[in-house]
């Protein structure tokens, strides 16, 4: 069979649980889709606050906020790929030319293996950015296993399906869960699947081959740069000597380039910013009028930060039905939605080392708008 068809068969058995009690207790469903396609579905340890929750406390609190990760239901996905391909929107467009330019490069600088490199993804790529690396892998390896981790099933299910079918070479055993729980629960995997029958008499069992991690796009800007750092720490945890991730961060640069990226002549960015609101009326009965906000980005240069708001048109009053709540906006006053941090190269360095991390090389677009980096964990007692 090549193509990922169809689902043959659901487990919830000896290979799930196993799975699940080295995970930390949570439940895992592992669908077994064919031989090269296998799909895990975490149930979240700490599940994330909900839209009604995060709602009620971002609009009664002073100044407004609403949290950006519920901007991707399925309109605001599609908003997204959209501004994708918009002009002003480089972001996109600079890190797909670093990586046509320098796919080959990046995977000759992994640490060779016997085994092959491993390609995990902190978020689904079906995106031509991931195909250039899975494309560059299997040109100096014979087989990939590819593990997306992403909290949207349906994204995850829908990218690997695409890519089974380009790439014959591949196996993709898909993780949906939150970030760091699907982390743990591949690092808890990989010792799982080392055999253990023999051992004494046999060979050592075979170490997990290394493991080239992305995390791509920027994503990490939506962090504070001590979350990031956290985040990444977390990261590093559970990676080992021979692992490395391949991280893109957007970099500071003028306000006019920054300011028109997030906020286009077509309207796109302020569409995606609305749709929240939007979602609001859907999903919790809400009565925002679309038109009494307008769409704002401002670039805080001092933080590194592309801000974006609603903001209040005229002194009027929203609802939220499903909260019972009101919500009063006086004249300019703004819902602040995103934050999209820009880094310089020394907030780079200084990134990675708060995170564990040695910067081992780094890639630019020709237009010096973006960066790759190569991560590699620091030993002990290293200066980063
Ligand atoms: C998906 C977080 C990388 O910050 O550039 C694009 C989201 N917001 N336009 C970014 C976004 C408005 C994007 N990231």
């Amino acid at each position: 069979m090549t193509g990922a068809t169809g689902v043959t068969a659901v487990q919830r058995g000896a290979a799930g649980e196993a799975a699940s009690s080295a995970a930390g207790g949570h439940g895992a469903t592992t669908v077994h889709h064919d031989d090269r396609f296998t799909l895990a579905a975490l149930g979240p340890i700490s599940p994330a606050a909900s839209l009604a929750e995060e709602v009620r406390a971002g609009l009664t609190g002073m100044p407004k906020r609403l949290p950006c990760r519920f901007f991707y239901d399925d309109d605001g996905s599609l908003l997204f790929e959209e501004i994708c391909e918009l002009p002003e929107y480089y972001v996109t467009r600079a890190e797909h030319e670093i990586l046509v330019a320098h796919a080959a490069e990046i995977v000759a600088q992994l640490p060779s293996a016997e085994t092959g490199t491993e390609l995990v993804e902190l978020g689904s790529g079906s995106a031509v950015k991931t195909r250039l690396l899975i494309a560059a892998l299997l040109r100096r390896q014979p087989g990939l296993r590819y593990v997306p981790v992403d909290i949207s099933r349906s994204a995850i299910e829908e990218s690997a399906r695409a890519l089974l079918k380009a790439y014959p070479a591949l196996r993709v055993d898909a993780i949906a869960a939150e970030y760091e729980d699907g982390l743990r629960y591949l690092a808890n995997q990989d010792v799982l699947s080392a055999p253990v029958a023999g051992r004494a008499a046999g060979p050592a069992p075979p170490e997990a081959p290394p493991k080239l991690l992305l995390w791509l796009g920027s994503n990490v800007g939506n962090l504070t740069r001590a979350a990031a750092a956290a985040f990444l720490r977390g990261v590093r945890a559970r990676m080992g000597r021979d692992d490395r991730l391949l991280i893109g961060i957007d970099l500071r640069k003028d306000r006019a380039v920054l300011e028109a990226a997030y906020d286009d002549a077509r309207g796109v960015t302020a569409r995606f910013n609305k749709n929240l609101l939007r979602r609001i009326n859907r999903e919790l009965d809400g009565r925002f009028d679309l038109d009494a906000f307008a769409h704002r980005a401002i670039y805080h240069e001092e933080d590194g930060r592309v801000a974006m708001y609603l903001v209040s048109a005229y002194p009027h009053e929203a609802s939220i039905e499903a909260l019972g709540l009101r919500v009063p906006f006086v004249t300019g006053e703004a819902i602040h939605t995103e934050d999209s941090y820009k880094y310089s190269d020394a907030e780079i360095r200084a990134l990675a080392a708060a995170a564990g991390f040695a910067v081992e090389r780094r890639w630019f677009d020709t237009g010096r708008r973006f960066s790759e980096n190569l991560f590699r964990p620091a030993v002990q007692g290293e200066l980063a």
